[in-house]
């Protein structure tokens, strides 16, 4: 392949895929419909991309999936978890029933975990795996997908995750003894991909892309395992003859540079090897020489559009890159084509849908098509540099006029970030603050409060449809999420919480709503992409510096005169009841984790940006009258970069961020925030650093295993481990709750504990949230009774 991508988009240009997948589900559309909305989706793709340039041999990549590319490759080699018991039809299949069962669990069991795809937003099913693991090859969609595109005249490059990483990345099943390594399996899973790369061949594939991302990160598996793993794996896969036994091989290695893995990598029989050279740098011209050597006779499919990110590629660069790699190739006799880094599956399909979006802004932007283009133009100058001369020239006059575009850099924004010093990153010491919250608040022991959304209802979603339509103004929309807050405060005073939340109705997503009151964001309106299964989001584009809107507040029309983001919603909630109403706001590092972020910049400088912004809304909140202020970083731990050498730097300003945004709040106002996902023992030290008075985390899922983290590390401010799982429509038992308070107060001393629930009451119903909201409070009432809080 002379000009590919490693991936692209499956959810569909208008989600098309999300809403069959969700009519199966609820039973409105049969198999044979979800599949041919499927099989629309792939001929679409495959004719998008010729059109877009992708017209080499096996240039289009066949990584169409109908929920998850690593559960894909599970039912290909059989992998079920024994826990599910049966699932394989009498012909040893695994089919589309099997497969949502292993995504979304049944009445027995509980779906496979689901956890975060290296250092994207993505989210894959984990694989349990035990020395009880039986492979045989259970699924052939890969090669019926193959084989639709062929009918239909397009020989694509079929994708699995490759045999490393799929292993690396599972855990050990729950009968596996002590220590197990899933990937000492590695023999065993073989012989099922070589299997299936012989079907492939006999479908008429010529090349397979088998996905190697595991080899750029730092994982609990040793980098000198991993190599052997590479190795082993390697020479069994292209032991037969390419055409007659197999297609030709291209690993691909995205998210990051091959670092020490390289020589495996390139010692491997593979015939070709996607780098990612965006991320992962190109070697010095004096270190060009000795790497480009170890890829003698190989293809190097070198990705320089970035995959991952939005921002129009720097052409006149990458193809400075491609010239030295050409160069190298020539003597060393390696083969050179192009490539995105990554799979453009985390990018919205289009920036032409995005009508609404400035004109120059837009000009900027390169989504998964606009990409395609890019890696196809890179191609023809490796061809032919006059005919891709223009293109080159114009992508590096726009970007030379993104640095000059007006708020793109703003004095009074970068005055303020220069002008910091140590002092406006700390608060008093946490004895001072006690006190003066403690004579502020006057809490009881264990006291109760919830992570900050309530259901959205119907009516909630409802009147923002229509508000965004014209079908109500402002003030009417208004008047609704005020007639909802106060619903939702009555409930919280009825049930008897202590600390209570305004519910967040007004808010669709809680990045995107600050980005929409935020200068320097923009929002896209078709910029969907898969977050998990069905799932997406909208992630907002940053572009520019950061403040809060200059002038009268767009929310409450002329009621307000500051630029607050939620003073109004929060100051309204409070004038409701006596009890102190919590402030709802999004930390800088969750803002940029879920948006797509400048480029132009350190990530540090962005997020001291909006660390500054939520710094005036924190006062302007204070000065509403409000004492208790969450600022939720549920994404602290999604950002950590993939090498460990690199985490340190991440963590020191990602936690300076949070204390930039926080510091300036008064010793009495009580500082909260929340956090999401398990793995606590790895970002503890930053955890603490961040300063919060109090920190809610997810634990139920984990049976409150965060407690002992807490104990072990040492933890001296308030802590409110989620006494239950949101994610399920299950109430839980008033008994269960004690139970886990009983843990709780175990490791960690009783007045330092806080009651809540997860997080995430915003997907559920009322009746569910309130039964188990009532239980949550009767619970710690009755673990209240004979507790010596001290
Ligand atoms: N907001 C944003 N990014 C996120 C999350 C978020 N990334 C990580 C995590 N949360 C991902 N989790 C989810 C959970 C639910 C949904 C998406 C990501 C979801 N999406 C709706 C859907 O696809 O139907 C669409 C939501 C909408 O209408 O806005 O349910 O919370 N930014
Ligand atoms: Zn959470």
């Amino acid at each position: 392949p002379s000009a590919t991508v490693l991936g692209y988009p499956r959810i569909g240009r208008r989600r098309e895929l999300k809403k069959a997948v969700e009519a199966y589900w609820s039973g409105k559309i049969s198999q044979a419909e979800l599949q041919g909305a499927a099989e629309a989706i792939q001929l679409a793709t495959v004719g998008r991309l010729a059109e877009l340039g992708l017209t080499g041999p096996s240039a289009i990549p066949g990584t169409f999936s109908l929920y998850d590319q690593v559960l894909d490759t599970l039912v290909a080699v059989g992998a079920v978890p024994s826990r599910f018991g049966t699932l394989h039809d009498a012909d040893g299949r695994l089919g589309v029933d099997a497969y949502f069962t292993l995504a979304r669990g049944n009445a027995e069991q509980q779906p496979l975990e689901m956890t975060k795809w290296f250092d994207t937003n993505y989210h894959y099913l984990v694989p349990e795996i035990g020395p009880e693991t039986e492979f045989s090859l259970s699924s052939e969609r890969v090669v019926e997908e193959f084989a639709l595109a062929k009918a239909h005249g397009t020989v694509t490059r079929p994708y699995l995750v490759g045999p490393v990483t799929f292993l690396a990345l599972a855990k050990a099943s729950d009968g596996a003894p002590e220590g197990f390594s899933p990937l000492s399996r590695l023999d065993d899973i073989l012989p099922v991909y070589t299997q299936l790369l012989e079907k492939l061949a006999a479908a008429g594939a010529e090349w397979v892309q088998l996905d190697e991302p595991a080899l750029v990160a730092d994982l609990a598996t040793p980098a000198s395992e991993l190599s052997a793993a590479v190795g082993r794996a390697y020479a069994a896969l292209t032991a037969g003859a390419v055409g007659a036994q197999r297609p030709a091989i291209l690993l691909s290695a995205p998210y990051g540079g091959l670092g020490e893995q390289t020589a495996a990598v390139a010692a491997s029989g593979v015939e070709a090897v996607a780098l990612d050279l965006f991320k992962g740098a190109l070697p010095s011209d004096a270190e060009l020489s000795a790497w480009a050597a170890q890829f003698a006779g190989k293809t190097v499919v070198a990705g320089v559009v970035d995959g991952h990110n939005i921002w129009r590629n720097d052409l006149a660069a990458s193809a400075a890159k491609l010239d030295s790699l050409r160069a190298a190739g020539e003597r060393h006799g390696f083969a050179l084509a192009v490539s995105t880094s990554t799979s453009t599956f985390h990018v919205p399909h289009d920036v032409d849908e995005e009508v609404q979006l400035d004109a120059e802004l837009r000009s900027w932007l390169a989504f998964a098509d606009q990409k395609v283009r890019e890696v196809a133009t890179l191609a023809d100058h490796l061809a032919d540099p006059a005919s891709a001369k223009d293109a080159i020239e114009e992508a590096t006059r726009v970007i030379a006029t993104r640095a000059q575009a007006p708020g793109v850099r703003r004095p009074e924004v970068r005055e303020r970030t220069s002008a910091l010093t140590d002092a406006d990153f700390s608060r008093s010491d946490y004895a001072v603050r006690t006190q003066a919250q403690g004579a502020v608040l006057d809490l009881p022991p264990l006291p109760t409060t919830t992570i900050g959304s309530f259901p959205q209802t119907a009516e909630v979603r409802g009147a923002r449809a229509r508000l965004n339509r014209g079908a109500i103004d402002a003030a009417e929309y208004e008047q609704l999420m005020k007639d909802e807050i106060k619903r939702v405060i009555e409930l919280q005073e009825e049930l008897g919480f202590d600390v209570l939340v305004h519910g967040e109705p007004e808010r669709n997503d809680m990045v995107q709503y600050f980005a929409e009151h935020l200068d320097g964001f923009d929002v896209t309106v078709h910029g969907w992409v898969q977050s998990y299964g069905s799932r997406c989001t909208r992630p907002s584009i940053l572009w520019g510096d950061v403040s809060r809107q200059a002038g009268p507040s767009i929310l409450w029309g002329d009621a307000s005169s500051c630029s607050a983001i939620t003073v109004p919603w929060a100051a309204y909630a409070q004038s409701l009841t006596e009890k102190p109403v919590k402030g709802m706001l999004t930390g800088p590092v969750t803002i940029l984790a879920w948006s797509f972020v400048r480029d132009d910049q350190p990530l540090a400088e962005t997020a001291n940006q909006v660390a500054l912004a939520l710094r005036d809304e924190i006062a302007d909140l204070e000065a509403a009258g409000i004492k208790i202020i969450q600022v939720d970083e549920p994404a602290l731990r999604e950002l950590l970069p993939l090498r460990r050498a690199d985490q340190a730097a991440y963590l020191d300003w990602s936690v300076k961020s949070f204390r930039l945004a926080t510091a300036g709040a008064a010793d009495a106002t009580q500082v909260h925030t929340h956090l999401c996902y398990s793995e606590f023992g790895v970002i503890i030290d930053a955890i603490d650093g961040l300063d919060a008075d109090v920190t809610s985390i997810e634990a139920a899922r984990s049976r409150m295993e965060v407690v002992n983290d807490l104990e072990s590390h040492g933890f001296g401010r308030g802590v409110g481990p989620g006494v239950y799982d949101i994610h399920s429509p299950r109430v839980p038992g008033q008994g269960e709750i004690e139970e886990l308070l009983a843990t709780a107060v175990e490791h960690v001393p009783a007045r330092q504990i806080w009651v809540n629930p997860d997080c995430g009451l915003k997907t559920r119903g009322y009746e569910e949230t309130e039964a188990s909201l009532r239980n949550l409070v009767e619970a710690t009432k009755a673990a209240r009774v004979g507790l010596t809080v001290v």
